[in-house]
């Protein structure tokens, strides 16, 4: 197992973790190193998830490990952070996978599934042996997810639903979609099986982010589904927002994670790369950058430090994870971006692992509320006006 560079932890943050992080950290860590790294370059060139990880990552406790009961693990929250900054650290897309199946799937069933849909779903998407994903978006709905046009009607005993959701990650590959649907009664949550008559995916393709994911788009035409299938517990867009807090946690820490990566190689790089007759290390414009970098991620693991803490103690309200997942993001892309230019023209080839983050970040500063989203948010919680819509 590679260990990183000791001064990219500058401040010792290292030194905090308890024995159970430590190990939970180091564990995810090697398997990032020795199984994933060497798939990484080819499952993104040629644009798929590598499947043959699902077992493996399942086995490794990374889905719904806070969750408690079902014989889930129950971790805290800054071991789940540290999961997801060492998956990130690989690519975005794994992390992506993540923090689909634990955050976005297996959340909104254990929060608000009946006691028949947890016992069925939870400890299988546990292990991996199934895969789910989350479908809100829409074609004509991305930021604004409370003007879904998929609709579920009542029909008897059962639902009817129409409608088509886009962007939708894992779902070529997902067993069970959780999906949000206007009512008559509300937006509600359903549970959707891959086979169900009328439900059809079809894979996104030509994407220059995320490659090394399934992205995919999710068709209803007449479904019918059993009152079962409904999330019992919830009704109203809240449900579905209060999913994404546990998924934006787990960007606020991966993408901290992709800059550590980048700033490593780009330091390894500079201080390799002779021009000028000597390394580039000992240019003054080059270690300005690198401190600029050095602080720019030493302050994004200060604030998802905190953030654990605050979550840990059910204090972390959306409007302080909004921040998080917007500042770690801009300066996750910040310093891809600076690295990729450190790198020179290497820094646009895929023997490289800058680059591949660089590209991936486009997607993660976008998906889970884009930058601006995050600022109306946080401009609400400033100033009480919510700015969204005009
Ligand atoms: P608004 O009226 O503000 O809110 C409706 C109700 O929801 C409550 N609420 C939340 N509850 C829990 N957590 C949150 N984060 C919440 N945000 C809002 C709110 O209190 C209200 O409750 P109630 O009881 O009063 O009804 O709703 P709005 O329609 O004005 O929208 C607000 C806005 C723009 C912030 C929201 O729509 C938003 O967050 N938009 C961004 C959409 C987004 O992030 N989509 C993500 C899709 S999933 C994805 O991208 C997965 S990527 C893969 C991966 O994660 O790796
Ligand atoms: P739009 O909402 O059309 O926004 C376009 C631009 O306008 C953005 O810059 C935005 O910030 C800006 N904008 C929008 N509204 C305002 C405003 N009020 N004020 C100022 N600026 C504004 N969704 C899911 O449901 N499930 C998934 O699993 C999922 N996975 C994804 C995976 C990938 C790789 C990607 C790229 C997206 C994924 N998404 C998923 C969708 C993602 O959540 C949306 O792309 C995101 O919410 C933005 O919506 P949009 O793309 O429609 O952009």
């Amino acid at each position: 197992m590679t260990a990183p560079s000791a001064w990219l932890d500058i401040y010792d943050l290292d030194a905090e973790l308890t024995d159970e992080e430590r190990l939970v950290r180091s564990t995810v860590r090697a398997f990032v190193d020795r199984d994933v790294r060497p798939l990484l370059r080819d499952a993104w060139e040629d644009g798929h998830f590598p499947k043959e990880l699902i077992a493996r990552m399942g086995a490794l406790g990374l889905f719904g490990p806070t969750l408690t009961g079902y014989d889930l693990p129950g971790l805290g929250q800054r071991a789940y952070g540290l999961m997801m900054l060492e998956l990130e650290r690989g690519d975005s897309g794994l992390r992506s996978f993540a923090s689909v199946q634990g955050g976005l799937v297996m959340y909104p069933i254990h929060r608000y599934g009946s006691e028949e849909q947890k016992s069925r779903w939870l400890q299988p998407l546990a292990s991996g042996a199934r895969v789910g994903c989350f479908g809100l978006t829409e074609p004509d709905h991305g930021s604004d997810p409370g003007g879904m046009i998929t609709r579920a009607v009542r029909d008897g005993d059962c639902w009817v639903l129409n409608g088509n959701k886009m962007w939708i990650t894992n779902g070529t590959l997902a067993d069970i979609a959780v999906v949000w649907a206007r009512t008559d009664e509300g937006i509600r949550g359903f549970l959707v099986e891959k086979g169900t008559p009328g439900f059809t995916t079809s894979l996104m393709r030509h994407k220059m982010s995320l490659r090394a994911s399934d992205t995919s788009e999710l068709h209803f035409d007449d479904v019918r589904l059993p009152d079962s299938a409904l999330l019992p517990g919830v009704t109203g867009l809240g449900a579905a927002l209060s999913c994404l807090n546990q998924a934006r946690y787990s960007i606020a820490w991966g993408v901290t994670g992709a800059a550590l990566d980048c700033l490593e190689e780009a330091a390894e790089y500079v201080g390799e790369r002779e021009m000028f007759g000597g390394p580039l290390a000992r240019f003054q414009l080059i270690q300005e950058r690198l401190a600029d970098m050095l602080c720019g991620v030493t302050k994004g693991r200060l604030l998802v430090e905190r953030l654990a803490a605050l979550k840990g103690a059910d204090r972390a309200t959306p409007a302080m994870i909004s921040l998080a997942k917007r500042e770690n993001c801009a300066m996750a892309l910040d310093v891809a971006r600076t690295c990729r230019q450190l790198l020179g023209a290497n820094g646009i080839s895929l023997e490289y692992r800058t680059g591949r983050h660089l590209c991936n970040l486009e997607s993660v500063i976008t998906y889970e509320g884009t930058h601006e989203i995050h600022s109306l948010i946080l401009g609400h919680a400033i100033t009480g006006h919510p700015a969204y819509r005009t």
